[in-house]
């Protein structure tokens, strides 16, 4: 398998409650390599966007207001298979269901406030990484 690259954000929980660097080092050692990386606070106009799929999922909206209330990290991480390595290491959504040392095992509280996200696909790793930075923004 080729070398990918995937976005993940450490979400509002994870950020608030300090875990954000447990969770570059844990992804750094899991071997991640990030080729960008930003803090930023998203507008509900931004989180909207971003999550335009789930908007006609129940959650929508407390999954908006969850992604404002507070600081995000945004990273682009580059590894082999990188897409399905980073949903392996962050565990499943609901961190109730996911393994023992996964990313959302350990620093997520339930399924709305879940640690960290992981794109899905690498079709919607390229959408998702463009939604945060330039080229110019992305050392590989
Ligand atoms: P994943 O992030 O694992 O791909 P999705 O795509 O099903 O999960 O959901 C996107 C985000 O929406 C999740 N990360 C989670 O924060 C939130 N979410 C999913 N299901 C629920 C739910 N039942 N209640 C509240 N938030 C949810």
């Amino acid at each position: 398998m080729a070398l990918q690259r995937t976005l993940t954000m450490i979400k509002p929980d994870a950020f608030a409650d300090g875990n954000s660097g447990a969770i570059l080092a844990h992804l750094e050692k899991a071997g991640f390599k990030v080729v960008g990386m930003k803090k930023l606070h998203l507008s509900p106009v931004q989180a909207g966007a971003f999550y335009a799929v789930h908007k006609e999922r129940p959650f929508y909206g407390e999954l908006v207001e969850f992604m404002t209330e507070g600081p995000i990290i945004a990273a682009c991480l580059e590894k082999e298979d990188a897409v399905k390595a980073l949903r392996d290491t962050m565990g499943a959504t609901n961190p109730a269901e996911a393994a023992e040392g996964t990313l959302r095992k350990l620093y997520g509280a339930n399924i709305g406030r879940n640690a960290t996200h992981g794109s899905d696909s690498a079709e919607n790793a390229a959408i998702e990484t463009a939604f945060f930075f330039s080229g110019l923004e992305l050392v590989g």
